[in-house]
């Protein structure tokens, strides 16, 4: 029988043996503990938006999937499910393997009250900063919680957008081209709230609701 945890561990650590430059590499990686996670960790197709949403369509970067040939765009990242509990060893390699590997920063969310993987990632992965995402209302004290000296960013639950909007401020510090792309998003949120604002006054309460209705 195939060990697919096992392989994958093995392929982390053949990875970060590489020695890949960084322009090949993916900056971000985005893992959860489970697929039951996708919806709030990537963005749901009928739902609210999430990182994959912002990562891809704000901000131009491209979902890396083969580790040895990268997609064209210069800025990527990846995503992997990875469980603290029940793949403690993946979730070991993952961290461990991370900077070698050429990430920039992690994106790491868990769901239920034991919502371990963003913290052990954080611990693990240090000094690689990790933003946490609870990815339900009751996992976050426990993605918060970490003690003083083992740092985590977290975002509120389900908010991984904006945990893709924090791990790109980090990279922008080094890329001028991600900080042009973040102010331009940025301008099109004020741009759409004078918009709106507009709209609203004009239009009148009950001509705008008609018209968004
Ligand atoms: C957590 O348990 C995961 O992050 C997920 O939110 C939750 C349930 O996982 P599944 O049972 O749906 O795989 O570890």
């Amino acid at each position: 029988m195939t060990d697919a945890v096992q392989s994958l561990v093995d392929q982390l650590h053949e990875q970060a043996a590489m020695d890949r430059p960084d322009a090949g590499t993916p900056e971000i990686g985005v893992i959860m503990g489970s697929d039951s996670d996708l919806d709030v960790m990537a963005g749901s197709e009928e739902g609210r938006p999430g990182a994959y949403d912002v990562l891809t369509e704000h901000l131009g970067l491209a979902e890396q999937t083969d580790y040895g040939d990268p997609p064209e765009a210069r800025f990527t990242f990846e995503t992997f499910v990875v469980s603290a509990h029940r793949t403690p060893d993946l979730m070991y390699a993952y961290a461990e393997t991370a900077e070698a590997r050429g990430l920039d920063v992690i994106i790491a969310g868990a769901g239920g009250k034991s919502a371990d993987l963003p913290n052990m990632t954080a611990s693990i992965a240090y000094p690689l900063p990790v933003v946490g995402v609870p990815v339900q209302e009751k996992s976050v004290d426990s993605v918060i919680g970490m003690p003083q000296g083992a740092p985590l960013v977290a975002v509120d639950a389900g908010k991984s957008f904006n945990a893709a909007l924090s791990a790109v401020q980090v990279l922008a510090r080094e890329h001028e081209e991600l900080r042009e792309r973040l102010v331009a998003y940025h301008e099109g949120l004020r741009e759409g709230v004078g918009t709106v604002s507009r709209d609203l006054h004009e239009l009148g309460t009950p001509g705008f609701r008609e018209r968004d209705g």
